[in-house]
């Protein structure tokens, strides 16, 4: 008989240590080997955001037996060769993608996270270190075409900080996602008004950052809201498919009226792409992205299939 079945939300993953919080305190779990076993298929194991049931065991120690199923979750292909999903964040209802007021900002990096979108989530742009730029409008202007959900940050003003509060409300939850150094843990420390976040100057050489957060944690704020905080992205695929077509809704509409039905947007005649390139209605690095998200998701695709025949095999030779 299992008693003692308590509910927490996973705050941070130690290699095969989960630590928990509920309402009452933390937690340091483990899973069971029932649950284990399960995790080989479909759901994965547990991540940052994810709630679970556990058995309380001894003193904030925990047997996790049950993942509750996410409401929505934020993932990527995992870092190199593997096609495999990396959860990032589990049960967020906001996705604030953070950039910076400077070199870093990359409206291709941006059309990416925006493709990678996953159900029930919405995004909101954190443009950081206001401070530091005098051209607000050369980043707002080609940003307004792919959202209007934008926050403008910087020292010395808290308005955006504010924004940022308003949407995590009791029981939201946000993750900060982005490259490093572009100022993540330093707003999860502003929203506390505490530092308990580490911090660290960018590279004076090429103004990048140091990769100074290097798991991801989530974090109760005073609204009674959630913030996840993330270690910089240094290689972000998408693992799926889910917005991409949305994302580039403009080129699909384009499409719809070349002459050839098949048309690859190279040099074909009567090409409505390459012609709103001309004229400048289209710019032809929002084109090549698109492209290349296209092939990089059909060659998972692809690799994804392969792997499935094989374990598919694997099964019927058993
Ligand atoms: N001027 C200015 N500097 C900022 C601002 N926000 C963050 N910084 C600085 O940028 C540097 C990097 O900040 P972090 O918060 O460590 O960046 P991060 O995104 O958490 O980086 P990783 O943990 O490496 O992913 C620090 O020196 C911050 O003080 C801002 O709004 N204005
Ligand atoms: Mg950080
Ligand atoms: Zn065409």
């Amino acid at each position: 008989m299992e008693t003692n079945i308590q509910r927490g939300r996973v705050i941070a993953v130690y290699g095969n240590y989960y630590r928990l919080l509920t309402e009452k305190e933390e937690v340091l779990a483990q899973l069971s080997g029932k649950l284990f076993a399960q995790t080989k298929d479909g759901i994965g194991l547990p991540a940052v955001g994810d709630w679970v049931e556990f058995q309380l065991l001894d003193y904030q120690k925990g047997m996790i037996q049950q993942i509750e199923p996410r409401k929505s979750k934020f993932s990527r292909k995992i870092a190199g060769s593997q096609s495999d999903e990396q959860l990032i964040a589990s049960n967020i209802d906001y996705l604030f993608v953070v950039t910076s007021l400077n070199d870093e900002f990359n409206l291709r990096r941006l059309e990416r996270y925006f493709a990678a979108k996953q159900t029930n989530v919405e995004i909101v742009v954190v443009l950081t270190k206001a401070d530091c730029c005098s051209n607000l409008d050369y980043y707002l202007v080609p940003l307004y075409e792919l959202t209007t959900n934008i926050i403008v940050t910087g020292f010395g003003t808290n308005e955006g900080i504010k924004k940022i509060a308003d949407y995590l409300k009791f029981g939201k939850t946000g993750a900060f996602v982005g490259s490093s150094g572009v100022g993540k843990s330093t707003l999860v420390n502003r929203l506390l008004q505490t530092e308990k976040m580490l911090v660290a100057d960018i590279r004076l050489e090429d103004s990048k950052g140091r990769h100074t957060t290097t798991h991801r944690e989530l974090i109760s704020l005073p609204t009674g809201g959630y913030i996840i905080d993330t270690p910089g992205m240094r290689e972000f695929q998408l693992f799926e498919n889910s917005e991409l077509d949305s994302t580039f809704q403009d080129i699909i509409e384009l499409s719809a009226t070349c002459r050839f039905n098949d048309c690859r947007h190279e040099s074909e005649n009567g090409c409505a792409v390459k012609a709103a390139i001309q004229s400048g209605e289209l710019a032809e690095s929002r084109l090549l992205n698109y492209v290349k998200l296209q092939r990089e998701l059909a060659f998972q695709e692809r690799r994804r299939k392969q792997k499935e025949r094989l374990k598919n095999k694997r099964k019927n030779t058993r």
